[in-house]
């Protein structure tokens, strides 16, 4: 029997999102986000569906924490709201929105579950959109005046924050393929989002510091790995671009203060404009990087493929299959990922912000889910983390995207991602498999196999 113990103050967690579980879409004053009008229209979202009630986390959240308390979790990461908190998106705040808020942090370090809050996990206030949503430099500083009122609530309580989630889905699949709101397809605009974000992220930052708060904060990102299909000089190139576009177009502002100068380049007339002063913002010190992972990609040279002129394809390790989003299964690919952080970017602290798998699964009769192909995902993918570790990784913790089955996005509720299961017609919730085994996990403190 091997055992892979973890240090002592691990954090074992899951994680959520807010539009992908609260459902109250219009309730207690909340505004429209960019994702209930893209939701609302016919044929945006797999089977009509929408974020309208989710898993009513809202109403159920009292419930949902008594569970995360039963299931031992240390930690849970959660988004706010943007236009719960503030329905215009800048100005007039909802009380009732940042009071939900409150009562969750409050609850969560009652069952003591260290809170792990996100400013952005993409539900932008549809009234910013209609100001010119992210392109428009503007934004930066809403973003910081939101980060302020959440910050003045609920700082010195919440310690961990991340300012964004996986920024490069709002601008490459909101901007550039124009698949996820705002339903944009333009390089320029693409790569301007990708600016505003970051700086976004730095002023708020700085509103961080500037309020003497005791926690971390850092940002949130989809570090996957990537390797070249063969030897090749095309090959490799093309893996230096996507990697540059998908990873260091983010992780090197932040923590180099510089733009990949290969990758602005290609892009040409498409690089964002960037005032003086803005890297110097972008890369003030931050607490930690967090990190999602969940494939490797393949990529080949293939002068008819976008701007990147490359072919993107999933990786799966021997018998180890594909997941039912069609994503191959790598555990190693996520310790290459680390160690990459980790020689790129001087060993940053380090959490595992989500890492999880949607497979296709049908309850027994009495609601259970025998979900043993998750237990061998999260458990090779643990067992890959770990490894990161003894190599000299500074890793704090690890966060299972999901904690309950919820609204993924285009695809609507048919992919299941949750150690919870969630029948959405009556919103009950079911521990699945996994989720007892994980429990085993964090109270063991590791892996016995
Ligand atoms: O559901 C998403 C989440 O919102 C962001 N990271 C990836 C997950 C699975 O697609």
């Amino acid at each position: 029997m091997t055992t892979i113990q973890f240090p002592e103050n691990f954090l074992w967690g899951a994680a959520t999102a807010a539009y992908q579980i609260e459902g109250a879409w219009n309730e207690d004053g909340r505004g429209e986000s960019i994702w209930d009008r893209f939701s609302h229209r016919p044929y945006m979202v797999s089977n009509g569906d929408t974020g309208d009630v989710a898993c009513d986390h809202y109403h159920r959240m009292p419930q949902d924490v008594v569970l995360m308390k039963q299931l031992g979790l240390k930690t849970y990461r959660f988004s706010i709201g943007w236009p719960r908190v503030l329905p215009q998106g800048r100005g007039t705040v909802n009380e009732k929105g940042l009071d939900f808020y409150d009562r969750l942090v409050d609850a969560l370090l009652a069952a003591n579950i260290l809170p792990n809050a996100t400013l952005n996990h993409w539900d932008l206030p549809q009234a910013l959109q209609d100001q010119g949503g992210w392109p428009n430099r503007d934004i930066t500083d809403w973003f910081a005046d939101y980060a302020r009122i959440v910050f003045e609530r609920l700082g010195d309580r919440v310690a961990l924050w991340a300012t964004h989630n996986e920024p490069h889905v709002i601008a490459y699949n909101g901007y550039a393929d124009g698949v996820f709101p705002p339903g944009i397809a333009d390089h320029s605009q693409a790569f301007q989002t990708v600016h505003h974000l970051l700086l976004a992220h730095g002023k708020a930052v700085q509103v961080y510091r500037a309020g003497g708060y005791k926690g971390q904060i850092g940002l949130v990102h989809y570090f996957g790995s990537y390797v070249p299909a063969s030897d090749s000089l095309e090959d490799r190139a093309a893996c230096q671009r996507v990697y540059e576009k998908s990873s260091a177009i983010f992780g090197d502002p932040l923590l180099l203060g510089k733009y990949p100068d290969m990758l602005m380049e290609w892009i040409g007339s498409h690089a964002p404009t960037i005032k003086a002063g803005d890297l110097a913002v972008i890369s003030q010190p931050m607490d930690y990087l967090g990190v999602n992972y969940y494939f490797t990609q393949r990529i080949s040279a293939d002068p008819h493929m976008g701007l990147l002129k490359a072919q993107l394809e999933h990786v799966a390790a021997p018998h180890m299959g594909y997941t039912e989003m069609g994503w191959g299964i790598n555990p190693a690919g996520l310790t290459a990922s680390l160690l990459d952080l980790k020689t790129r970017y001087n060993n940053p602290p380090i959490y595992i912000t989500e890492n999880g798998c949607a497979i296709d699964e049908t309850p027994d009769k009495d609601g259970f889910v025998n979900d043993w192909q998750r237990v061998v995902y999260l458990r090779e993918h643990i067992r890959a983390a770990h490894t990161a570790m003894q190599a000299g990784v500074d890793l704090r913790g690890y966060y299972v995207w999901s904690l309950m089955d919820n609204f993924e996005w285009t695809h609507g509720y048919g992919p299941r991602f949750g150690l919870v299961h969630v029948d959405y017609p009556t919103s009950e919730r079911t521990p699945k498999q996994s989720a007892h085994w994980y429990s085993k996990v964090i109270d063991q403190n590791g892996l016995c196999d």
